[in-house]
């Protein structure tokens, strides 16, 4: 049983969960070079990828089961996928944002729009009858509007520090983001057996986590 986890955040949290479900991986993954890691447990291991690319592993049967945000999975979204569980971690907002007091930006007929998320972005404009001219971007959507690149940024927000520090605040919610469970449909019939406890142990480590907080 491979498991693919998205690195970064949603690993560091996922791991947690895993260990609560008596899923843990024989070496620290943040110490660790090995992009497979074999678990305690006899036959399952973690491969640890970047979040945009475990649906692809999971829809493809590469790996049966996969963490990854619901971000991901709605601004691209990949046949061949169950979403069976709610992790509940790694917690945030998809929202509107740009420079404080700039918010009547949202009623112009256009809109420009830096975002990573631009089929959620125009999503979201066309239900209000607005255009996005979105622009695409890789990382620091904070920077669009200071620059001028664009008049606010579709983004996720958790705490809202980075908004604040760089004179940005929020428009809209958009909706909200946590990690999903995935699991390939084809290995959810043929290995069923195999999958159902795994997903047991995992929502019962969720209801545990729940309990503890
Ligand atoms: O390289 P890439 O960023 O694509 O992926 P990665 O492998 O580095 O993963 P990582 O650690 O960036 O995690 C990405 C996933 O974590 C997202 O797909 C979300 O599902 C989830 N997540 C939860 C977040 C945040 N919270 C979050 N706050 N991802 C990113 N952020 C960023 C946000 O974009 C903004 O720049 O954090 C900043 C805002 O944080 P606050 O606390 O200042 O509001
Ligand atoms: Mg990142």
């Amino acid at each position: 049983m491979r498991i693919a986890v998205s690195k970064g955040r949603i690993m560091r949290e996922a791991l947690e969960v895993f260990a609560r479900a008596g899923i843990a991986p024989k070496e620290d993954p943040s110490k660790s070079r090995q992009l497979i890691l074999p678990c305690t447990e006899e036959g399952i291991e973690l491969v640890v990828l970047r979040a945009a690319d475990v649906p692809t592993y999971v829809a493809l049967g590469a790996a049966e089961l996969g963490v990854t945000g619901r971000d991901v999975l709605m601004e691209t979204p990949v046949p061949g996928l169950y979403e069976p569980l709610d992790l509940g971690i790694a917690r945030c907002r998809l929202i509107v944002a740009g420079p404080k007091g700039g918010e009547a930006c949202l009623e112009q007929p256009r809109v420009r729009v830096a975002t990573k998320y631009v089929r959620l972005a125009r999503e979201f404009f066309a239900a209000r009858g607005r255009q996005a001219v979105t622009i695409k971007l890789y990382g620091s959507m904070e920077l669009a509007p200071l620059a001028g690149l664009s008049d606010c940024i579709v983004d996720l927000v958790e705490t809202g520090r980075t908004l604040e520090a760089n004179g940005l605040e929020p428009y809209a919610t958009l909706t909200e983001i946590s990690a999903r469970v995935v699991v390939n449909k084809g290995a959810w019939k043929m290995r069923h057996d195999q999958i159902m406890p795994i997903l047991a142990r995992l929502q019962e480590a969720v209801e545990t986590a729940g309990i503890e907080a």
